[in-house]
């Protein structure tokens, strides 16, 4: 037992960490204690490769000065305002800076503090959105399987990912799903997006049929899947799906929590599949990973829907204590700014054929069943051990890390996603220390 007089300062016990396998790390604790550009410093003051940006969310590379600087500025000049019926100007500056660079017509933003409270936030809008313009019977959300969109219950009730669904009972109900749109069997060591699939959309037209439009309030997707192991739209697939969304007047929100803010090479997917959604879900590249913020994009004519009724009245009953706070929002422009003034946005584009051969290269290494890749994400998949999956790859985030490399896996699926600060030297010793693991793999 502990109590406030004898912790021991690096007791691991206490801490439970999220989406951890808590008593084997607490076995081999793997700390990092620094970071700068494309590389952390372990608490063995090792170097360590960042391949993923931390969490998909370091894209300008870490601590960069002009964010950091913002930050501490922020902290001393005004450090916290209430979210409600009170502003400050940084909040009003970042939501311009942002609707400027979102797709036309994306006209408003509505802060949160991650990715899962924007995708609360996203479908609360939707169902709202529907029911102030005397639609209140669409009440149905319909995801995908495989969709990852956060761990709140709205999230895991219209996502697809069965182990974060099934320990935690009764979910949303009226909420249905599309079915995935990874095809192995056809589309493997496809380079970009996949050829076979795109009638995959239709079934949104079965899901119509079944529960008639009338019913069905919005659909959301991730543009390309990121958490389940990189799942990369067929060509076509989203068109169609927005083509039936308008069909039926059923809003398309696109969760871009991965996908915004350059990852692709453009600014968000929307902008690289040129298919406009009507809501749009972000977060970690947002503000570089540095401080929680979300945001998310609305339509103008779905903002315009909910300004009615008296003005003293609050017009949408949802908002979070730190939405828009000034750290964050402080970290945000920076952010912006540091973006602008390196291209980052679009960086990706210049690297990606590199980046896309590199990994391509990994075909016919030991275990490799499958390599994807779009924009700066990849993923190369392995074969699982007989009766134990997720063994193997756990086995080479290990090593990786040992050998100073920073994977993220998931299943037997390594998943690849550098700060686009990356460099084509980078992205080679990304690709030789992978296959060095690869080759030692049981
Ligand atoms: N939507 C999508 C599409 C995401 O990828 C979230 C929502 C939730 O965001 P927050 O900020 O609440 O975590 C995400 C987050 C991984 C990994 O390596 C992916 C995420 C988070 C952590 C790890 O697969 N995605
Ligand atoms: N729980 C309690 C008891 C609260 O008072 C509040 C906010 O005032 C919340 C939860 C929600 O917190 P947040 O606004 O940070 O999401």
């Amino acid at each position: 037992m502990t109590n406030q007089n004898n912790v021991t300062p690096n007791d691991l016990n206490a801490f439970w960490m999220p989406f951890s396998s808590n008593r084997q790390f607490k076995k081999q604790p793997r700390m990092f204690v620094g970071a700068s550009d494309m590389h952390y410093t372990t608490s063995d003051n090792r170097q360590v490769l960042d391949a993923t940006a931390g969490l998909w969310c370091v894209n300008a590379g870490h601590c960069r000065p002009k964010i950091t600087e913002a930050i501490q500025k922020q902290a001393a000049e005004l450090d916290y305002a209430p979210a409600f019926q009170i502003g400050h100007p940084k909040a009003f500056e970042l939501a311009n800076r942002l609707v400027d660079l979102a797709p036309e017509g994306m006209d408003n933003v509505f802060f949160t503090n991650s990715g899962s409270e924007s995708v609360e936030t996203a479908l609360k809008m939707a169902l709202a959105y529907h029911r102030v313009r005397g639609e209140g019977s669409r009440f149905r959300l319909i995801g995908r399987e495989r969709g990852y969109h956060g761990v709140n219950f709205g999230g895991i009730s219209v996502g697809g990912i069965v182990p974060n669904r099934k320990m935690f009972g009764t979910l949303l109900t009226g909420v249905d799903h599309l079915a995935h749109t990874h095809l192995p069997d056809v589309n493997s060591f496809t380079r970009g997006e996949p050829e076979h699939g795109a009638d995959l959309a239709d079934e949104l037209e079965r899901i119509v049929g079944l529960h008639d439009a009338s019913t069905i309030a919005a659909v959301i997707v991730e543009p390309v899947a990121g958490s389940t192991g990189v799942l990369i739209p067929p060509k076509g697939y989203l068109q169609k799906l927005r083509k039936i969304c308008d069909k039926y007047g059923i809003l398309l929100i696109f969760d871009e929590v991965i996908t915004g803010y350059g990852r692709l090479g453009t600014p968000f997917a929307a902008d690289y599949f040129g298919v406009v959604p009507d809501i749009m879900t972000t977060a970690k590249g947002l503000t570089n990973g540095v401080i929680p913020m979300g945001a998310v994009f609305v339509k103008k004519e779905i903002y315009e829907t909910f300004m009615t009724g008296p003005e003293h009245l609050i017009e949408f009953m949802h908002g979070y204590t730190y939405s828009g706070n000034p750290m964050a929002a402080a970290a945000g422009l920076a952010t912006l700014e540091t973006y602008k003034e390196e291209g980052l946005l679009t960086r990706g584009a210049e690297l990606a054929d590199y980046w896309q051969e590199a990994l391509h290269s990994l075909k016919g290494e030991p275990h490799v069943v499958d390599v994807r890749n779009i924009g700066l994400i990849g993923a190369v998949e392995l074969s699982p051990i007989d009766g134990e999956p997720s063994k193997r790859a756990f086995s080479a985030f290990i090593k990786a890390f040992e050998s100073g490399l920073l994977i993220r896996t998931t299943g037997d699926i390594i998943a690849m996603s550098p700060p686009l600060i990356v460099e084509k030297h980078h992205i080679d010793e990304i690709i030789s220390k992978l296959r060095g693991i690869l080759k030692t793999l049981e």
